[in-house]
């Protein structure tokens, strides 16, 4: 049904038309001793979550809900990578697909013309230094019309329809989405993070500008000098020190 090419990513789909999130899904099967490359795709979430327990709107059947479960060999402090590699390929899809013009805005978010298209969240479970699994969950506005997407949102978003004007259809974007993530997954393991790290600083958000970074210790201005090979935010300081962050908002200036 799928359209798969791929070897390991989505053997297993759990696929139903409505559920809570896609994350839980994947955590459940993941508890209950599911594989490397299990997907779960809802058509529509009736709990759809973003990072620190915010909502993502997804009650609707017009966007891509979707996760992944990942036994990677690589350490926990390397998941950061994994969001980063994540975004470079949904960003490569959007473009070579939909002939977009998409921007990655550190460290989880997809923009089109500065409005929120997708969200990226990485979850972890881990035991002292060792990996048990890794959820990456994709959310991505398909056909939402305007009116679809609440103006609440703390920056404002768009979905692909809004952009092209066009109806896209939603298991084309999976399939090109699951087909893409499983080469670039299996070269990020075999060749490391320097390729990605150059990917995705070619549609870095606010690359080499003045930011405003929001966290939890306060708000900081600095340039946004680029990604460290753990795949932390380089920014360099007010005292003109390079810095690395690893959680965060980006704030922008027009
Ligand atoms: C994210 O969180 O951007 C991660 C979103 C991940 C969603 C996927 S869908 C499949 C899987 N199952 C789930 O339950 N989740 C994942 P964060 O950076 O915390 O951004 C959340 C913020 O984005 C919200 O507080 C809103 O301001 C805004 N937002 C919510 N829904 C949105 C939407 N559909 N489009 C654009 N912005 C949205």
């Amino acid at each position: 049904k799928w359209g798969l090419e791929t070897s390991w990513l989505g053997h297993t789909i759990i696929h139903k038309e409505s559920g809570p999130s896609t994350q839980f899904l994947i955590h459940q099967a993941a508890q209950e001793g599911a594989k490397h490359g299990a997907v779960a795709i809802l058509d529509e979430q009736t709990m759809g979550r973003g990072r620190m327990n915010r909502q993502w709107h997804s009650a609707d059947k017009k966007g891509m809900w979707l996760s992944m479960l990942l036994r990677p060999m690589i350490l926990p402090q390397q998941a950061p990578q994994l969001t980063l590699l994540t975004a470079t390929v949904l960003a490569d899809v959007l473009k070579k697909c939909t002939q977009v013009e998409p921007m990655i805005k550190w460290p989880n978010d997809i923009l089109l013309k500065k409005k929120k298209i997708a969200g990226i969240l990485t979850e972890m479970q881990a035991e002292q230094d060792r990996i048990q699994y890794i959820v990456i969950g994709v959310g991505l506005n398909i056909n939402h019309s305007n009116d679809d997407l609440p103006e609440s949102f703390t920056y404002q978003a768009t979905s692909l329809y809004h952009e092209t004007g066009k109806t896209w259809s939603t298991q084309m974007i999976i399939q090109q989405f699951l087909n893409e993530f499983e080469v670039s997954f299996d070269k990020y393991v075999k060749d490391g993070f320097t390729e990605v790290k150059q990917k995705w600083e070619s549609y870095g958000f606010k690359l080499g500008e003045k930011i405003k970074i929001t966290t939890p210790k306060g708000d900081t201005e600095a340039v946004f000098h680029g990604i460290a090979e753990d795949g932390a935010l380089l920014i360099i300081n007010s005292l003109g020190e390079k810095e690395k962050l690893y959680s965060g908002e980006i704030q922008w200036f027009e």
